[in-house]
């Protein structure tokens, strides 16, 4: 199975950083968990359920940029605390990643910025009907997780946004093989300049292969958890808990 990986992560043409993302799922033991199942399923199944969930979305050019991204759900947190970051540009910000991690973490802006990124040409597909195609840049977030280091026992990652949508919180969770998905970034700026608020400043989750809702904005704390059931509704996001959208929302 590792063979499989590893050819499909060269025939996308990725660098080390791919590589390593991808060793990462592979040992993970969760996905070693699917793996194992195949003792009743053929191993082109296994092939099958592996390299679809690892396909990348498709990405364009820049020809393809929709001239104006629009902006959608919330359009700035409330909130004292939200507004004296705008005020200061976010320069006492700071992301938290914790939870299930053997090295919690801080990181400015600034660290955020200056670390290794991604762009990516890709389109947001929202379930009320748009889409929009937009230049994504930013930090893979399987970076940051191998920095802080994922403890065995963590399924899912959860981001805790700065705004309340109608009154609830807004977060937003993924599974880990969507965390260590090239693709998913911690995106810090939109078509080559920083986020604007209504775009989720300073740092929002672009996971390609899933719908726009799933796509957290004001993205403040990220936190490695076993289980959703202890989080708010229990079912790992705000649209997933108030609306009975999909937790699951491939595209
Ligand atoms: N924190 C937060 N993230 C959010 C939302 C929101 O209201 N709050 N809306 C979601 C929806 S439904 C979509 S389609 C995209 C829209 O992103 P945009 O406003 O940058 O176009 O963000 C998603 N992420
Ligand atoms: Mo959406």
């Amino acid at each position: 199975m590792s063979t499989i990986i590893t050819r499909r992560t060269m025939l996308v043409g990725g660098g080390s950083l791919m590589l390593a993302g991808c060793d990462r799922i592979a040992s993970a033991p969760q996905v070693r968990n699917v793996l194992s199942l195949g003792e009743k399923a053929t191993r082109s199944a296994q092939r099958w359920l592996v390299s679809d969930r690892q396909a990348l979305a498709p990405e364009f050019t820049r020809a393809d940029l929709s001239p104006v991204f629009r902006v959608n759900g919330s359009v700035r947190p409330e909130g004292e605390s939200y507004n004296q970051h705008v005020v200061s540009r976010f320069a006492d910000w700071q992301l938290v990643v914790d939870g299930l991690v053997t090295r919690p973490l801080r990181l400015s802006l600034n660290d955020l910025r200056t670390a290794p990124s991604r762009t990516q040409i890709t389109r947001n597909d929202c379930v009320e009907g748009w889409s929009a195609i937009g230049e994504w840049t930013g930090v893979p977030l399987g970076l940051l997780l191998r920095q802080a280091g994922l403890l065995t026992h963590a399924r899912y990652i959860v981001f805790h946004c700065a705004d309340t949508y109608q009154g609830k919180p807004y977060y937003e969770s993924i599974d880990l093989v969507d965390a260590f998905h090239p693709q998913t970034i911690l995106a810090h700026s939109l078509n080559r300049v920083p986020l604007s608020v209504g775009h989720g400043a300073p740092l929002r989750l672009r996971v390609e292969r899933q719908l726009g809702y799933k796509q957290a904005k004001y993205v403040m704390r990220i936190h490695a958890v076993d289980s959703l059931s202890g989080l708010y509704g229990g079912k790992g996001g705000y649209w997933e808990d108030n609306h009975d959208y999909q937790w699951y929302a491939g595209i």
